[in-house]
């Protein structure tokens, strides 16, 4: 018999993000964790968050840039989702307290107009039903030891879903060159990561699809008024106690994040 299945993996997650405890993948020791069972691991934990009271927020995509994919060794993007129980304020710092080893990466994010329901959703499609843009910056943490997981450990951990921060600065769609926006990340002044929007599947509006047409899969769609964390831009850096990350955007603004 083997020593996990769904229901004690999605237990187990939630007890290593509420004792603030990382562990080794449990793809190590059952290699049958594939992508759609990761989903309905992080389908239940939702569940379980919405049951405690978390509010659902929207949606966040994991690894859409080739970045990220290089770091994390995962060479797919998927989504995950968003509570209100992740939102930092500007000037916030890092929640250190219910994070375990906490990086931070900067993203573009949608607030939508439209109900987005894949399949079929184009980068076009999508970006008419996008009400507004803003730059962000997601506190990532994740509950394996050393970022250590393949696909379907990291789809069953929500995407290392922690905290994320909106600039309050937002613009129409239509007023902004998404591709060629670009981002820089400074950790304690030194610039570390520099990205553009391109870098974001050719085009944030491409994730956006991406997220409508995966989520179709499973009979759901993004609903107007979420929020859409299209992915980091860049490699995400560590964020300690004591560092100060600030993430700066071309025309979406910027946001300073003190390691705490
Ligand atoms: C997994 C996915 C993180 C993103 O934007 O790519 C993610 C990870 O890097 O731990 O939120
Ligand atoms: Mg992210």
């Amino acid at each position: 018999m083997a020593k996990w299945d769904e229901e004690s993996v999605a237990a187990e997650l939630l007890a290593c993000e509420a004792e603030r405890r990382d562990r080794e993948p449990f793809t190590d020791e059952w290699p049958e964790l594939d992508v759609d069972t990761g989903y309905r691991i992080q389908d239940a934990n939702l569940e379980k968050r919405l049951a405690r009271g978390e509010k659902l927020l929207g949606v966040k995509l994991g690894l859409t840039s080739e970045a990220k994919q290089r770091r994390m060794n995962v060479h797919a993007p998927f989504v995950a989702w968003v509570t209100d129980d992740m939102v930092m304020a500007v000037g916030d710092p890092v929640p250190q307290a219910k994070l375990i080893h906490p990086r931070i990466e900067p993203e573009i994010v949608f607030v939508m107009k439209d109900r987005l329901e894949g399949p079929g959703v184009t980068r076009e499609s999508a970006m008419a039903a996008v009400e507004s843009v803003a730059g962000g910056a997601e506190v990532i943490d994740s509950r394996y030891r050393n970022f250590r997981f393949r696909a379907g450990d990291v789809v069953a951990d929500n995407a290392s879903s922690g905290a994320y921060v909106v600039i309050e600065k937002t613009v129409s769609p239509d007023d902004i060159d998404l591709i060629a926006e670009p981002v820089e990340v400074y950790v304690d002044g030194k610039l570390e990561q520099t990205g553009t929007g391109a870098d974001v599947q050719g085009h944030p509006g491409e994730a956006l699809a991406l997220a409508a047409n995966d989520l179709a899969r499973r009979g759901l769609a993004i609903e107007p008024g979420q929020v859409v964390l299209t992915g980091g831009i860049t490699d995400a850096v560590f964020a300690p106690p004591g560092s100060t990350i600030e993430v700066r955007f071309g025309t979406l603004g910027s946001v300073t994040i003190e390691g705490g």
